[in-house]
């Protein structure tokens, strides 16, 4: 059995990400790193991805044959430190690139997301080529990044895999740093019984999918025939779109004392930037793709695990 290396495991996506693959493949097979690693479970190791030596030297060592980069600082965090964020986007990518370029490894998913697009993007059901005009540090960093995954499968070979993720919804870890993340927070708040107050504007309407669909797609993806995979910059990946209003509504049919109210924020001109609605056709005919959770699965989930 191959082994694999999640780098970010304790973020929102690693941490469950992590667990499914070591139900699949076996816990000895899946070795978690991060910066602190006092919420992961062995094996794993204390790592800055932008050690390339120390990357480099555990691949080695633990005869790594695949890396999952899931290290990235997001939408909102990178635009108060943007040339933080890019640094660790890009270095961290490049390192990943470059074991495979060198033979190290054989494989590499690395994600983008919707912020690659901007304010000239088609908002609505948005193809997967299409003008791109990212106005966040993150998406700038995404954007580039798919162009390098694309340039070193070219010129390199190298079997790299990415996903456009639309925001994330997962009840298991608290999220960090998302614009879209008003999508978590406003769950917290309803089991607190407190009035949650939306960062973003009512009709603010949003690509989402359910935690599960995303790691499911990521390893679906990873395990799909390299020449199934045609598109090597990053496919876009669709589940659920809705507005923080249309959240509000479900979560009241739920729980009739929910009450919100609306104090938009720096974080509307982010979301703003993005698209409503994407189209995911090509990932669905090149690999098979198709989302399970619908709008209100996930609202009733979340009320029932929060
Ligand atoms: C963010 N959750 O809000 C991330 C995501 C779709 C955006 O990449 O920055």
């Amino acid at each position: 059995m191959e082994k694999s290396l999640i780098i970010g495991a304790a973020g929102q996506i690693g941490t469950e990400l992590v667990s499914q693959l070591r139900s699949r493949r076996g816990k000895n097979n899946i070795i978690a790193v991060d910066l602190r690693i006092d919420n992961l479970s062995s094996p794993c190791f204390e790592l800055d991805a932008m050690n390339e030596t120390a990357l480099r030297d555990l691949v080695l060592k633990e005869g790594i044959s695949e890396i999952y980069h899931l290290v990235a600082m997001l939408s909102v965090t990178g635009e108060k430190a943007p040339q933080k964020a890019w640094d660790l986007n890009m270095k961290t990518l490049f390192s990943v690139l470059d074991l495979a370029k060198e033979g190290l490894i054989k494989r590499i998913f690395w994600p983008s997301s919707i912020a690659v697009f901007g304010p000239s993007t088609p908002k609505i059901q948005t193809p997967q080529y299409c003008s791109m005009d990212p106005t966040t540090a993150y998406g700038i960093s995404k954007l580039a990044g798919e162009l390098w995954c694309q340039y070193y499968f070219k010129n390199y070979g190298v079997d790299v895999r990415s996903l456009r993720y639309p925001g994330l919804i997962s009840w298991k870890t608290m999220p960090g740093g998302g614009t879209t993340d008003y999508a978590i927070d406003i769950f917290h708040s309803a089991s607190r019984r407190e009035e949650f107050i939306s960062f973003l504007e009512p009709d603010t309407r949003l690509p989402m999918m359910y935690m599960d669909d995303a790691v499911r797609a990521t390893i679906e993806i990873m395990e799909a025939e390299s020449d199934a995979i045609r598109i090597r910059s990053s496919y876009n990946l669709a589940a659920v779109d809705f507005t923080p209003s249309e959240l509000g509504i479900a979560i009241k049919k739920i729980k009739p004392e929910f009450e919100m109210s609306y104090s938009p924020d720096s974080r509307q001109a982010i979301a703003k930037s993005w698209p409503s609605s994407i189209d995911d056709t090509q990932a669905k005919l090149d690999w098979g793709w198709k989302s399970r959770y619908n709008f209100l699965s996930i609202v009733k989930l979340m009320t029932d695990k929060i």
